[in-house]
């Protein structure tokens, strides 16, 4: 592909997608469309600046107008919508931005992507559009949707309008879900950079509930990787999963970041439960592995030690994010939750 349009590319997977787009199509030009929320960073992509086959443009997809006239200027032969309101806590305070970017952010894409006759539209989801499994099976592309929290309803919505211009309009899209990820540039309100950052500083880790629930983890790589085969391979109207066959319960994650760390597991501290907690993720992926020959390549206990490095070695970047609206935000959502120490 000549040009493609990247959406929410300023947050931790899309900077990871256009870096990894760059390495591997030095031909292609890349748009990336950005509002800059408080999860949007411009040094997520600093590297890129001088790239001449790179472009920022400061947008919120919300903006019809501004999305079509941008559409219109450059053309892309693809749009991969990545941006999102993302933190399943900050959508149980105030659901309101998720509905907004989450739902008719999507809409104004679909309805730009139709008017200039796009040829491939990806839209970003997640697994947790099927809300919550028990101890045992998996989540496949034909599990119903179920989701629990206003951030997976927000997307489950946006996965259905995307299905419903496929059907009524032959609209050339497909759906990515995938598992919780990991890697470098992740925003220090999600469990694996809010620990890390936190062990390092000696602060406590907050588990919600007993720490029971478990996660399919994911090297954000991986999932790029997917998420660039589902672009040139994926078939029309289809959804692929992804996931990492990496389960772990909350706790045996935080005692693994603990141990790498080197630091105490009194650090560990048990809050009150997030409110309706999905007890279990974890994606069945054959259908991606048969259909697009994607499997995830990075093993856990590499990725996860060399994600471990990027924290420690980018403590400025880290400090940087932690001031003033992420103080906040980590006042808000923990001040009150303590329970018992453990
Ligand atoms: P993130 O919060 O790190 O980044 C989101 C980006 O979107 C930010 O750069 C933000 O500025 C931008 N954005 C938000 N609202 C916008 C708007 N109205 N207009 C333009 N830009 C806007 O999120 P992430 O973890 O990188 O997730 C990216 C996508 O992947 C999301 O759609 C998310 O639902 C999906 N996903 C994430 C995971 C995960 O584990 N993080 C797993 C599966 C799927
Ligand atoms: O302080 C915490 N304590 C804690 O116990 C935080 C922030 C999280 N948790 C738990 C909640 C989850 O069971 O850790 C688990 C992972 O939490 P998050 O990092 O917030 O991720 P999750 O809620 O699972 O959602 C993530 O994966 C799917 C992403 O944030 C979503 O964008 C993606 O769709």
């Amino acid at each position: 592909m000549k040009s493609i349009l990247v959406t929410g590319g300023c947050g931790f997977i899309g900077s990871n997608f256009i870096r990894m787009q760059r390495e591997l199509y030095p031909e292609q030009t890349i748009h990336n469309v950005d509002k800059l929320t408080y999860a949007g960073n411009l040094e997520n992509l600093a590297d890129l600046e001088e790239d001449p086959q790179y472009h920022f443009h400061q947008i919120d997809i919300c903006d019809r107008t501004a999305i079509l006239d941008l559409l219109k200027q450059t053309k892309p032969e693809a749009i991969l919508n990545f941006a999102a309101e993302s933190h399943v806590d900050r959508s149980i305070i105030d659901s309101g931005p998720f509905v907004q970017t989450n739902v008719i952010g999507t809409q104004v894409l679909l309805d730009g992507a139709r008017e200039i006759g796009l040829e491939r539209y990806v839209q970003i989801s997640t697994d947790e559009v099927y809300g919550s499994l028990g101890q045992e099976g998996y989540f496949t592309e034909t599990t119903p949707l179920a989701p629990n929290s206003p951030y997976s309803s927000s997307k489950a919505a946006a996965d259905l309008l995307v299905r419903s211009y496929v059907h009524t309009f032959d609209f050339p899209a497909v759906i990515t879900r995938c598992s919780n990820n990991y890697g470098p540039y992740q925003f220090p309100e999600k469990l694996i950079p809010l620990f890390i950052s936190n062990a390092m500083e000696e602060k406590s880790l907050p588990v919600y509930g007993t720490g029971e629930n478990v996660r399919d983890w994911i090297h954000v790589l991986d999932h790029c990787r997917g998420i660039d085969a589902a672009l040139r391979k994926g078939k029309i109207g289809e959804v692929y999963n992804f996931g990492g066959h990496h389960e772990l319960t909350n706790l045996e994650m935080t005692h693994i970041l603990i141990d790498l760390l080197g630091k105490s597991r009194d650090l560990i501290t048990f809050v009150q439960d997030r409110p309706g907690h999905d007890l279990r993720y974890a994606i069945d992926s054959t259908k991606a592995e048969t259909d697009l020959g994607w499997s995830p390549q990075i093993p856990f206990e590499q990725g996860i030690r060399d994600t471990i490095t990027w924290y420690q070695s980018h403590t400025d970047w880290v400090q940087r994010i932690k001031t003033g609206e992420y103080m906040q935000y980590i006042e808000t959502q923990y001040a009150g939750r303590m329970k018992k120490d453990g």
